[in-house]
């Protein structure tokens, strides 16, 4: 026991036999299985929605809290210092995902984007709302649902449950206007963020682009006509937090669904709970520190002719911690014909219109069948 009467947190190195793999078991008490101290939530940030089911906060609940931590999983891993293209080939065709290494986004960036997103997070519901709810701001505050209209609203839709999350959506596109971001907001937390974010925008664009290029190039598509496929100035960064909640196999933190844009990069914390579908089975993506995940989108399978796949994902809610991610997304440049043989020829904006109207009428999104050729749509 230390001098607060708090027995300090122990890690334990074990070997699965199984798999010759190593693990370590993370035990701590008052403190999560990351080493953060653990806080009282501030519910008050929080949608009242979340806030009543939120939570039955126990601070000694983590005395029977510990967690394995895996140090490998089965998702393929690419390095982008030495990207190979039959590697990078095989993870597109049979996963639709992958994770990426020595991808050259300093560490402190990477962890910097998300506290200051946490930071923002953790402003009053109210405010939150009166800042970033329609409003002609570029940047856009929802939660319950990830569909938003293309200006950045909560999209109207069928009934269905509520996804446990929340998030600002972050064109990156006219970051430099710092007026129109943050409405003139003087707290420097929003310069702060806004500069993080144009320097990860850089990085994002950079590794999108290096991507799809080796991927047009194992598709043996014609590099000049993919050339606008995907366009950087699309560019658009989500930060999310996933509330915690008591009974986590009741909800989803994001409903199923596969992403519309040509690539997604996720930048998650230590928490855990993005799950892929994979051989009709759902498997968790464990969260590994600096690497990033990328996901093809329904754009990158179209574009492909369905040689690649846009991976169908969720995620799951946490019962003891709250989760944060940052994800980009880039999609075809304004205008852009994507054509294929399986599909009728269609721009991103047809493509979003379709989506947006089956999510008003029919709650979900139907996605690329809408536009396949055999298909009356
Ligand atoms: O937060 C995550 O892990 C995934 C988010 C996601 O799937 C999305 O924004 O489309
Ligand atoms: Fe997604």
């Amino acid at each position: 026991m230390n001098k607060n009467g708090h027995r300090p947190s122990t890690s334990l190195l074990f070997i699965h036999t199984h798999t010759n793999t190593l693990s370590t078991i993370c035990l701590s008490e008052n403190k999560n299985k990351f080493g953060k101290q653990k806080k009282m939530p501030n519910l008050e940030s929080y949608p009242p929605v979340f806030r009543r089911k939120h939570n039955d906060f126990d601070p000694d609940e983590s005395v029977q809290d510990f967690q394995e931590c895996y140090h490998s999983d089965p998702v393929p891993s690419l390095d982008l210092g030495s990207l190979n293209l039959e590697k990078l080939g095989d993870a597109c065709r049979n996963w639709g995902l992958f994770r990426l290494v020595s991808h050259g986004i300093p560490e402190t960036l990477m962890s910097q984007l998300r506290s200051q997103a946490n930071n923002l997070f953790s402003f009053s519901f109210e405010t939150k709302q009166r800042l970033f709810t329609n409003k002609p701001a570029a940047v856009s505050y929802f939660w319950g649902t990830p569909a938003l209209t293309p200006s950045g609203a909560a999209l109207a839709r069928a009934p269905q449950s509520i996804n446990w999350v929340e998030g600002f959506n972050v064109p990156l596109t006219q970051l430099s206007d710092r007026n129109q971001y943050f409405q003139g907001q003087q707290d420097p937390l929003f310069d702060s963020f806004r500069l993080s974010l144009e320097e990860y925008g850089k990085h994002m664009s950079r590794i999108a682009r290096t991507i799809f290029e080796a991927m047009v190039r194992n598709l043996h598509l014609d590099s000049t006509q993919s050339h606008s496929d995907l366009s950087e100035s699309t560019g658009l960064v989500r930060v999310y937090r996933y509330p915690k909640f008591s009974k986590a196999d009741e909800a989803l933190g994001m409903e199923v669904h596969t992403d519309s844009s040509v690539l997604s990069i996720l930048n998650e914390d230590q928490v855990g709970g993005l799950e892929v579908f994979k051989d009709d089975k759902w498997l968790l993506v464990q969260p590994i520190p600096g690497s990033l995940i990328v996901n093809l989108g329904d754009m990158m399978q179209a574009i492909s002719n369905d040689e690649y796949m846009s991976v169908m994902h969720r995620v799951k809610v946490n019962k003891n911690e709250e989760r944060h991610s940052v994800c980009y997304f880039v999609f075809p440049g304004e205008g852009s014909v994507i054509r294929s043989s399986r599909y009728k020829p269609f721009t991103y904006s047809d493509f979003q219109a379709r989506v947006q109207h089956d999510i008003k009428t029919l709650g979900f999104k139907v996605g690329l069948q809408r536009f396949k050729i055999s298909e009356d749509a």
